[in-house]
């Protein structure tokens, strides 16, 4: 499939090093947006549309522009990808930044009948727990606003019995449209249960663990982006908001750890990276949140590394998002160096960019500063491919699916292997595992 991009540098474009600061923007372009997303038809949903926003270089910048509400895509050297509401693509443009629309790298086509919806997903973990029934597990940790139930794998030795042994966690698909997610979870699940037995050190690290897999916790979002005649290009959940026609709420800014603390998500009901009304309100993020506090044991936290699957653009990304600063309150210089290091050893696996999370853009509510923050969870967020728009965006064919999940594999074992004791990557087990 040949992706249809507008060209990233237009004649009149970036030269040298002076930024073009172009105001152009919205009327019109809300329009031809609209004709090319679609929406749901009577709702008065507000109409996201894909813009690239020019001479944006910086951080600080980053987090300008997703102050307007937007989200932020993709960023580039000189340019970032966001989706936003005409009204945030205007804000940025008053802000100096020039703005154009940007044609959507598979212009949201039929949704791909070969990705996983939820009830392909709920037969897939069926199959895997029914052919393995002594290493993999199946448990319902609460429900989505819809009524949804919200899923938990559990793959480990003898699956039944909470043993003392170190847990791992794997999230999917706080984001509706990044479906690949979710098809990160089922290559998961495959490999650990397939792999049992035959490869040792699969089987080595399914014995010495308790792997929790949560292979979608927004269905109600996933559903809804795939519902229709063309992707959706949904984010967030789908929860009403009150005194708003715009529902939804962005899970990845509805954590409770320094909640809207920052200018890193946007307390407007219709924007995509809307926070919610108080931390937990959505019901998602709430079971998830629970589900984590669950695994402690005996005052201990079980869990003590975690990966929260996004897409795209390739990254390995680990706390704070809510400042720039690296060592900061709850997070010491060796608690840095430690996601840094676990980060890059596992980015030379699957040849993804490490660095953290605020060295794109400012972000508060996030799940990864919540499970350090809050948890003392070693995590980390993986923005799997495409690296660029190009690649597809959100929305790559399906033919990717084996090979960009595959890709992944060597980098989670990895993580899997630290699990005993993260802080073993800096040589420090003695201090922190002792
Ligand atoms: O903005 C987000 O929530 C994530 N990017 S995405 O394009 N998938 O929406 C990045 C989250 C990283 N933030 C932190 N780790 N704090
Ligand atoms: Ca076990
Ligand atoms: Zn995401």
């Amino acid at each position: 499939m040949t992706p249809r991009i507008r060209s990233l540098t237009p004649a009149g474009g970036i030269v040298g090093s002076t930024p073009v600061r172009r105001i152009l923007v919205p009327a019109a372009v809300g329009v031809l947006v609209l004709g090319l997303l679609g929406t749901s038809g009577a709702s008065a949903e507000p109409v996201h549309g894909l813009y690239e926003v020019r001479g944006a270089t910086s951080a600080q910048d980053r987090t300008e522009i997703a102050a307007t509400g937007a989200a932020i895509d993709h960023v580039g050297d000189e340019s970032v990808l966001v989706t936003a509401t005409p009204d945030d693509a205007e804000e940025i443009g008053g802000l100096g930044y020039g703005v154009e629309e940007f044609d959507v790298p598979v212009p949201l086509a039929d949704p791909d009948p070969g990705y996983t919806g939820y009830a392909e997903l709920v037969g897939v973990i069926d199959e895997v727990v029914a052919a393995h029934p002594d290493i993999a597990a199946r448990s319902v940790i609460g429900r989505s606003h819809e009524g949804r139930d919200l899923l938990a794998v559990k793959i480990s030795d003898n699956v039944d019995v909470d043993e003392d042994q170190p847990e791992v966690l794997f999230v999917h698909a706080q984001h509706a449209r990044e479906h690949l997610t979710v098809e990160m979870a089922v290559h998961l699940m495959r490999l650990l249960t397939d792999g049992y037995g035959g490869d040792p050190r699969i089987t080595d690290l399914v014995d010495d663990r308790e792997i929790w897999i949560l292979p979608n916790v927004n269905p109600d979002g996933s559903e809804y982006d795939m519902a229709g005649s063309t992707w959706r290009n949904w984010r967030k959940n789908r929860q009403p908001n009150e005194g708003s026609s715009s529902p939804g709420t962005d899970l990845n800014r509805n954590w409770a750890y320094e909640w809207g603390c920052c200018g890193g998500s946007s307390g407007n009901p219709s924007s995509i990276t809307y926070r919610g009304p108080a931390p937990e309100s959505a019901p998602e993020v709430r079971v998830v949140a629970d589900f984590v506090r669950g695994r402690v044991v005996g005052g201990e936290q079980q869990i003590t590394t975690a990966i929260d699957f996004h897409t795209y653009s390739e990254l390995i990304l680990w706390p704070f998002g809510h400042t720039y600063d690296d060592v900061t309150n709850g997070m010491t210089r060796e608690e840095y160096d430690t996601h840094a290091a676990l980060g890059e050893h596992m980015a030379e696996a699957n040849g993804y960019t490490p660095q953290q999370s605020s060295d794109l853009y400012v972000t508060d509510g996030s799940i990864n500063d919540w499970l350090w923050g809050d948890q003392r969870i070693v995590n980390f967020t993986y923005e799997m491919y495409p690296r660029s728009a190009a690649g597809g965006g959100f929305y790559p064919p399906s033919s990717v699916i084996e090979r960009e999940t595959a890709r992944n594999e060597e980098a989670v074992l990895r993580l899997l292997d630290y699990a005993d004791c993260p802080y073993r990557i800096i040589g420090e087990e003695a201090a922190y595992c002792g």
